[in-house]
């Protein structure tokens, strides 16, 4: 795709530049490439590539059954109006409060499907010493600010394109969904456990606008497939078909292997876009008894494509915003134990990179900037020992001017 760039004051044609593809068109996208500055302006329409936004890759969904591929904001709309359409599967039983945390699916009968697919689980309990660590949380769309402050703060400069759009997020609330407890955030609400302690995650579909079924699907924890939380068509669980308005309570094992920071994600029948437009999250799984970081901070890679915002932009975001003074500030102060979680969030490779800091690698090798794949977790911890203002962001340089970058302030 060419384009037209602003560089310096002069018009540069860019050829399969990536920045330029990130960037998005039609509108003033400030992005940086190299060490300078530059105004990006695409001349064109709304051609497939750009569209997709992510370096040529497509966005395929495929729902009850059919393929979509999304080129334009009409092959969005034909995708959720698919998804809202996607019956309840034969295995799902309809979601309630009088069902939640039963774990009794209602098996596929058994004459039509494999045994495997009639089996029934129990719900699993916390073991000696643990504790049932309860959540109450609801997905919700709702419209987002990609840069609440309008400004750039690592390059200084405003951020004028339009970056407000449907995204769809989780929230916390308290015991029995009385009240919320904060607001809808991206990712949703970080979760807790140690080894041998029960997640019990009281999950409520609250969507009055997309009207699909939407989940919670954990990875690193145990979970019988009731509570897998994935959309498998005719051979869906209870857990695996929120529709708007039920509930449903989802249990997960901490064991031993699940040591670690994992993602939890939404894997409805329209998960391609839904994950993309904000459900998922982090859980944390620690040692029974293990020290608790001073500084602890999770922090999502990924992106806002123009698939999942109709806008031109393609928004590289950490926790669903661009750039720094938008993106999470992490404050420290030198002698705190700091621990970092990263996530890659979206289809691509992202790598976490922290100015002034090492920390070891699982293998024991000393790093400064580690991959992140889709859905897979970093995490980086030191002893503060390095005072002043530093950069976090990715290194994937197209990432990073375009807004996948944050501050992290270190106290003497
Ligand atoms: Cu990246």
């Amino acid at each position: 795709m060419a384009s037209s760039v602003v560089h310096g004051g002069q018009n540069i044609r860019a050829q399969e530049d990536p920045v330029v593809v990130e960037a998005g068109f039609g509108e003033n996208l400030y992005v940086r490439t190299s060490l300078r500055y530059v105004a990006v302006r695409m001349t064109g329409g709304l051609d497939r590539r750009a569209f997709l936004g992510v370096g040529g890759a497509a966005l395929i969904c495929t729902i009850g059954g059919k393929a979509i591929e999304l080129r334009t904001p009409k092959d969005v709309a034909e995708a959720d109006a698919a998804a809202a359409n996607v019956a309840r599967p034969r295995g799902a039983a309809i979601a309630t409060t009088a069902t939640a945390g039963m774990g009794t699916a209602k098996a596929p009968s058994a004459g039509s499907y494999p045994p495997v697919d009639g089996l029934t689980f129990g719900t699993p309990q916390p073991q000696p010493g643990g504790q049932v660590r309860e959540y109450w949380i609801e997905a919700k769309s709702l419209m987002w600010d990609v840069a609440p402050s309008g400004r750039d703060e690592f390059m200084g400069t405003a951020i004028k394109c339009p970056r407000r759009f449907r995204a769809f997020a989780y929230r916390p609330f308290n015991a029995g969904f009385a009240a919320p407890t904060g607001a809808a955030s991206i990712p949703g609400p970080t979760l807790y456990a140690e080894v041998g302690d029960v997640l019990r995650v009281h999950f409520r579909n609250g969507d009055e606008h997309f009207g699909q079924a939407v989940t919670m699907h954990p990875h690193g924890v145990r979970y019988t497939p009731d509570y897998d939380g994935a959309y498998m068509g005719d051979f869906t669980r209870i857990g695996g078909f929120i529709a708007p308005g039920e509930e449903f309570t989802y249990t997960w094992e901490a064991v031993p292997e699940s040591v670690g920071v994992w993602p939890y994600h939404d894997h409805g029948p329209n998960e391609t876009l839904n994950s993309h437009r904000g459900l998922f999250g982090m859980i944390v799984i620690r040692e029974r008894g293990a020290k608790v970081p001073d500084v602890e901070a999770g922090l999502y890679f990924h992106s806002f494509s123009p698939a999942v915002t109709k806008l031109r932009a393609n928004f590289a975001c950490v926790n669903g915003r661009v750039a720094a003074g938008n993106t999470p500030t992490i404050h420290a102060k030198v002698g705190q134990d700091v621990a970092l979680h990263c996530i890659g969030g979206d289809d691509m490779l992202h790598t976490f990179h922290v100015h002034g800091h090492r920390w070891k690698a699982a293998d024991g090798t000393d790093v400064d900037n580690q991959l992140v794949g889709p859905m897979t977790s970093v995490t980086a911890r030191w002893t503060e020992d390095n005072p002043g203002r530093w950069l976090y962001h990715c290194h994937v340089l197209a990432h990073m001017d375009a807004g996948m970058n944050g501050w992290y302030l270190v106290e003497p």
